[in-house]
């Protein structure tokens, strides 16, 4: 049998795709969770699992749902692009309840960043993790401005977190891109599981990808928690290597289509 946490795990965006495979993982463990949302949880709640429908920008809220927490699996907030006005509340002011709460409560963070980051990249380019932030809209930027969020929140107040850039968690890759940034569920799920239990680990980045062979990323902190993923986007090589999406720009960055969004510039490809 597999470890489990000593105190109560807090799952925001629990109602959203990752958080609902999460859960069925996590709970299947044993594991006490504590789960919220802004929308109804869409499934049975498993035993030993609670549901509180929250709004991340309710401080007030978030302090109370993360008592007695040891760790905040936080996925919820926008998970796309959208208009900085919509982004605002649950990126930017819902994040920082989060790791006030965290700090109060002397909990670790894993934060679901993403790719979007670092979006602006090339995809010649191999990265690690210390690699410049280059966000490609206001949803990376605001995941860009959570990983430093953690930066300033372990430097200041020794709060713990990992940083999860997320590539594409989807049942299975769907283009030629994803065969770089495919993360399959179940390797999520042991990374969440092991960043939980390692017994330390400071303020983090790991890349958020499967075994890919044309992944774009390297370094990592994965050692730190004993995390190495096991399955690969590799076995849809043939079937997508030819899925392009015809746009210079798209094809050009690690980004891929959110690149492209509402993008004004003209002087390069
Ligand atoms: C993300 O961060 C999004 O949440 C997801 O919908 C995908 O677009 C993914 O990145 C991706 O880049 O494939």
């Amino acid at each position: 049998m597999s470890e489990i946490p000593q105190k109560p795990v807090l799952l925001t965006g629990a109602s959203g795709a990752l958080g609902r495979q999460l859960t069925k993982h996590l709970a299947g463990l044993g594991w006490t969770l504590r789960l919220t949302d802004i929308a109804p949880f869409p499934d049975l709640i498993p035993a030993g699992c609670s549901f509180i429908r929250t709004d991340l920008a309710h401080g007030v809220d978030v302090l109370r749902l993360a008592e007695g927490c040891g760790t905040i699996l936080h996925f919820g907030g926008i998970s796309v692009e959208r208009p900085f006005d919509e982004i605002l509340g649950p990126n930017i002011v819902g994040l920082y309840n989060i790791y006030e709460a965290a700090r109060r409560e002397g909990a670790r963070v894993l934060f679901a960043s993403s790719n979007h980051a670092i979006g602006f990249h090339e995809r010649t380019t191999r990265l690690d993790d210390d690699c410049e932030l280059r966000p490609d809209g206001y949803y990376g930027l605001s995941k860009a401005y959570g990983e430093l969020m953690g930066r300033m929140y372990w430097f200041k107040h020794g709060v713990e977190n990992v940083n999860v850039r997320i590539g594409s968690s989807l049942p299975e890759p769907v283009d030629a891109r994803m065969l770089s940034t495919y993360l399959s569920f179940a390797d999520l799920c042991r990374l969440c599981e092991r960043a939980t239990l390692a017994p330390a680990t400071g303020s983090c980045v790991i890349w958020g990808a499967s075994h890919n062979a044309r992944s774009f990323w390297g370094d990592d902190s994965r050692k730190a928690i004993a995390w190495e993923p096991i399955d690969t986007a590799d076995i849809y090589t043939g079937q997508l290597q030819g899925k392009l999406s015809g746009n210079d720009v798209i094809e050009r960055y690690q980004g891929g289509a959110y690149t492209v969004i509402d993008r004004t510039r003209k002087d390069m490809p």
